[in-house]
Formats: C-alpha cells, structure tokens, sequence
C-alpha cells in the first residue's frame, strides 16, 4: 500500500535493521524497543490485522510463529522465554495498520499486560 510504513520497510522505500527475510516475511528491530529484544514479524503482503485474513492465510500465520520460534533459538531467547504479541485495533494499541507481531525477550514480563 501506498502510504503504509510496513509496505515501504518491506519494498526498501524506508530502511530497518532487517535481522530476517524469506519470500513471504521480514523480521527487524522495533524502532522503539521496550524490551532488550524487540522484534517485529511482518508479512510482505498488506493486512491490516488479523480481522483481515482469510482461512487461506493460515499457513502463512503458522510460519510466522515458526520463523519467530526459530529466531527465539538462534538469539539464545528461547529457554528463558518470549513474548509473541499481536494487538488488532487501536483499541488494543495497534498503532501501525499492516499487522505484525512483536517478539520480545530479555527480561522479565509480567501478567497481566499493561
Ligand atoms: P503496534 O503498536 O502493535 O501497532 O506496534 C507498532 C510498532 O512499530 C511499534 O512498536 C513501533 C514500531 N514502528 C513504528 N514505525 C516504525 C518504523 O518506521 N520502523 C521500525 N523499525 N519500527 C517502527
């Protein structure tokens, strides 16, 4: 999309430290980390969030979490634990309208999220 931070992080039109990418995601760092790591997962394909997928975007959803479970192990994140989060609307304190799930990891969360 046009006007969308994702999609210009995604086609190079806006640089980002890039830490992962295959044909159908990127993973780079947060621009504002609020945890040592903070990643971002993004699809290269335009979604809004996830009221704007389809069943035939399931695989692409299991690969997100299994990219995010690979990168969790070759960080070293993985046996103390990470978050994966995605907020849907504003409501939930989705401020950028092409979805994306936060990995983070690097100390300790708490629970219920703020
Ligand atoms: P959310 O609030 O769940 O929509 O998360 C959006 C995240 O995107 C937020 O943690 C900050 C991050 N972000 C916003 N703009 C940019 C950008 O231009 N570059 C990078 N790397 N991250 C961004």
């Amino acid at each position: 999309m046009e006007d969308c931070i994702f999609c210009k992080i995604v086609d190079g039109r806006l640089p980002a430290k890039k830490v992962y990418e295959d044909e159908l995601i990127i993973a780079i760092e947060d621009i504002s980390p609020v945890a040592p790591v903070h990643l971002l997962l993004i699809p290269k394909r335009h979604f809004v969030n996830s009221l704007d997928m389809q069943v035939s975007d399931r695989e692409l959803v299991g690969h997100i979490f299994l990219v995010a479970a690979e990168i969790a192990r070759s960080k070293g994140i993985a046996e103390n634990g990470f978050r994966i989060v995605n907020n849907n609307n504003a409501g939930a304190g989705q401020s950028v309208f092409h979805i994306h799930f936060h990995l983070l990891a690097g100390r300790t969360f708490t629970w219920p999220p703020g």
